[in-house]
């Protein structure tokens, strides 16, 4: 496919680049960090969302150095923020089932001299698909390191309430679809309500993804969500206007 060729060499011509989307301390009522999203500007394609890419990318094996190059990028840039600013970046399941995936997170901190307590790996329930004695030994090996483990798109994927219990994760990013239906729909309003009281009685901190509106905004405050994320705060923006939103919401 032509598409596989071009996502071959975009590394070598410099196409790939991070946006950051920021997270919302919602206790704090102030900015407290940002999520790296890929992103890839063709020449001829134009921005190629990562929903089309990053499944490729895992298919023909790019992943692996992409997502190291998306680690050393990510952390470089953060060490530049200020120091109480948490860098969250997604990493996904071949990457995080790698051997050497422990050693890249390493060489990313220590390259760039970010602090490991500043860093977030957002991991899905689909690396739970996998060997679970080796995903826990991996999950505990990278905390060791100092950094926290986030459960990404939380309720979508292969959820098993057994996971929370075995395996140590400090966040939950409860999916846009459930907050999208929490103002309108009973059932998701049931969830998103437990979910915060499973990860508070866990101690796991929670996040509201695709916050879109004040409504939204106002249930998860009310219903004790610590973080949100989304466009009302801001959409994912260039490394560039970091200092600005930083400005903005704090
Ligand atoms: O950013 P949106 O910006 O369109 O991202 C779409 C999807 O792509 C999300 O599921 C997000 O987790 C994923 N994604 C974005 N950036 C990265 C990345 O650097 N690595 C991986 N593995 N996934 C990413
Ligand atoms: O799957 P993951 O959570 O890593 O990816 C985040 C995705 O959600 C990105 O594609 C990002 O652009 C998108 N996103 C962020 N905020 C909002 C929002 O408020 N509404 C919607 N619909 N998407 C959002
Ligand atoms: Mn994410
Ligand atoms: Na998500």
């Amino acid at each position: 496919r032509a598409i596989e060729l071009d996502l071959r060499e975009a590394m070598a011509k410099d196409e790939f680049s991070l946006y950051y989307q920021p997270l919302y301390d919602l206790h704090l009522d102030r900015i407290c960090g940002f999520e790296a999203l890929l992103r890839w500007h063709h020449p001829k394609r134009g921005m190629v969302p990562p929903d089309q890419f990053i499944p490729i990318a895992e298919e023909i094996g790019l992943i692996g150095p992409l997502g190291e190059w998306v680690l050393h990028r990510a952390c470089e840039q953060a060490v530049t923020w200020p120091g109480e600013m948490k860098l969250a970046v997604n990493v996904s399941a071949a990457q995080f089932r790698d051997s050497g995936f422990i050693d890249i997170i390493a060489d990313a901190l220590a390259a760039s001299q970010l602090s490991p307590r500043r860093l977030e790996l957002e991991i899905t329930e689909s690396v739970f698909l996998a060997n679970s004695a080796e995903t826990l030994a991996t999950l505990h090996k990278l905390k060791a390191q100092g950094l926290r483990i986030a459960l990404d798109d939380f309720g979508t994927g292969y959820s098993s309430l057994s996971y929370l219990r075995s395996f140590p994760f400090d966040k939950l990013k409860i999916d846009k679809s459930f907050v999208r239906d929490a103002t309108a729909t009973h059932g998701s309003k049931s969830i998103v309500r437990a979910v915060i009281s499973l990860g508070r009685s866990l101690g796991m901190t929670t996040i509201a993804e695709g916050i879109e509106t004040v409504e939204q905004l106002n249930h998860m405050r009310a219903e004790g969500c610590n973080e949100a994320q989304g466009f009302l705060f801001s959409h994912p923006v260039p490394v560039t206007e970091i200092a600005a939103k930083i400005l903005e919401l704090r």
